[in-house]
């Protein structure tokens, strides 16, 4: 692969790096039919779809049972590592717990924000050409910190369910696990079928199905944001380690052919190394031809910037799902950037480390949905709710705002409530 530099890129260019759709309007027209078809038919459309997209003659959509059996079947290694990456992942989220606060803001006038978690949440894990038990993970954990009650899980059907998947599920604490994925998963968890009760809100990464279909029943439900394919902007100087970045180019380029993964630095000689490190291991990869399809799009690629700083504003404008910052005043990179799902500082942060192990939430923004939301997190389980008192002393400061504003609003009764509280007085 050759690098580009940043100079040369034309509008085509420009808008497919910085535009990502991963293909999500296409498929809208397809996505919209079978949401229709699980609302209309419930399981009866689940079952078809499942025969239909996964192979897979669907007994119960129901297979919660099945959790804590895996969970006691698998390798010891592998239950040990789910229960590490588990505590870690609980650990950072118990952090993020908002506490209610109350206070008097003026003599008599005191307000506040209470915080009370969703009761009912779904959440997909995607399954197709991997296993996710790390997604389970990072779905249930900040819903059960946050405390919602029921969290339901869905994730494609397989005649044989992946144990580990389903493993992850009973250490996180699902409530509920359904076999069903897609887009037709999203609409049974938002709509309900004959197995379970509409959620009230749907989160969970995707393909471009299951993104299109949270697309389609955002309005009916809550959704967090429209997670696509991985994306990745490694920001690099001439101190960067070119096989480090190329590794960690590879590593999310095996995600989906559709993902977009970019790296960007000032030294000519960083970005010739480092398209030359990838050429050198992309064979060795397992997955080398989702990777190379990956690589081929134009969304992906290695670019020159003349400096830096133009580095740093092609990386807001990306406003990257991951953002891998391996250069000496990485700090003082990161101060100027204000647009990224999750920041990887240096050189042994590998994004690898935080889509397992870290803690932080690998359940990110893609197509530069940075620039307007962050990731899961206990927030995207709780609503807010604010609340006030006010003493009389308070609210005769206050009526004179607040007679004249309703005056001025037409709405005489509104003026007239205040007023009740004086009458004794006037
Ligand atoms: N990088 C993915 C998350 C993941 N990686 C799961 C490995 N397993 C999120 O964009
Ligand atoms: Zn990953």
């Amino acid at each position: 692969m050759d690098y580009e530099a940043v100079s040369d890129l034309g509008p085509d260019r420009r808008r497919a790096l910085f535009e990502r759709t991963a293909g999500v309007d296409a498929v809208r027209s397809t996505v919209r039919d079978i949401v229709e078809s699980v609302r209309e038919e419930g399981d009866v459309a689940l079952r078809r779809y499942a025969s239909e997209f996964d192979d897979v003659e669907l007994g119960n959509v129901d297979v919660t049972d099945d959790a804590e059996r895996a969970y006691e079947e698998i390798d010891d290694d592998v239950r040990a590592a789910i229960e590490d990456a588990a505590e870690n992942v609980r650990e950072f989220h118990d952090a993020q717990v908002p506490e209610d606060w109350r206070r008097e803001f003026s003599d008599g006038r005191e307000l506040g924000r209470r915080f009370r978690p969703i009761e009912r949440v779904g959440v997909y894990v995607p399954g197709g050409t991997a296993a996710y038990p790390s997604s389970v993970l990072m779905g249930v954990i900040p819903a059960k910190v946050a405390g919602v009650d029921q969290v339901a899980v869905a994730t494609p059907p397989a005649e044989e369910m992946n144990p580990v998947t389903l493993a992850a599920m009973h250490v996180a604490g699902a409530d509920r696990v359904y076999a069903s994925g897609g887009a037709q998963a999203i609409a049974a968890l938002a709509y309900g079928t004959e197995t379970d009760r509409p959620r009230q809100k749907v989160v969970g990464p995707g393909n471009k199905f299951v993104a299109a279909a949270k697309a389609e029943v955002r309005g009916d439900v809550d959704i967090d944001f429209l997670a696509g394919p991985s994306e990745l902007f490694v920001l690099a100087d001439d101190t960067a380690d070119p096989g480090y970045v190329a590794a960690d180019v590879l590593a999310q380029a095996e995600h989906d052919p559709e993902a977009s993964v970019v790296a960007v630095t000032d030294d000519e000689a960083t970005a010739d190394a480092i398209c030359r490190e990838v050429e050198a291991r992309v064979a060795d990869r397992e997955r080398a031809d989702t990777i190379e399809a990956a690589l081929d799009t134009d969304a992906s690629g290695v670019f020159v910037a003349r400096s830096m700083s133009e580095a740093v504003l092609f990386a807001e404008e990306y406003a990257a799902e991951h953002l891998s910052i391996q250069a000496a005043d990485d700090e003082e990179l990161l101060d100027r950037i204000d647009s990224a799902g999750s920041v990887f500082m240096g050189p042994y942060a590998p994004v690898a480390a935080g889509d397992y192990a870290t803690g932080t939430n690998h359940v990110l923004p893609t197509n530069a949905r940075a620039k307007v939301v962050g990731g899961l997190s206990v927030d995207t389980f709780v609503r807010s709710t604010t609340v006030q008192r006010l003493d009389e002393g308070a609210l005769a400061d206050l009526r004179n705002t607040i007679t004249t504003l309703a005056d001025a609003e037409g709405l005489e009764a509104h003026e007239a409530s205040v007023d009740a509280r004086f009458e004794d007085d006037d």
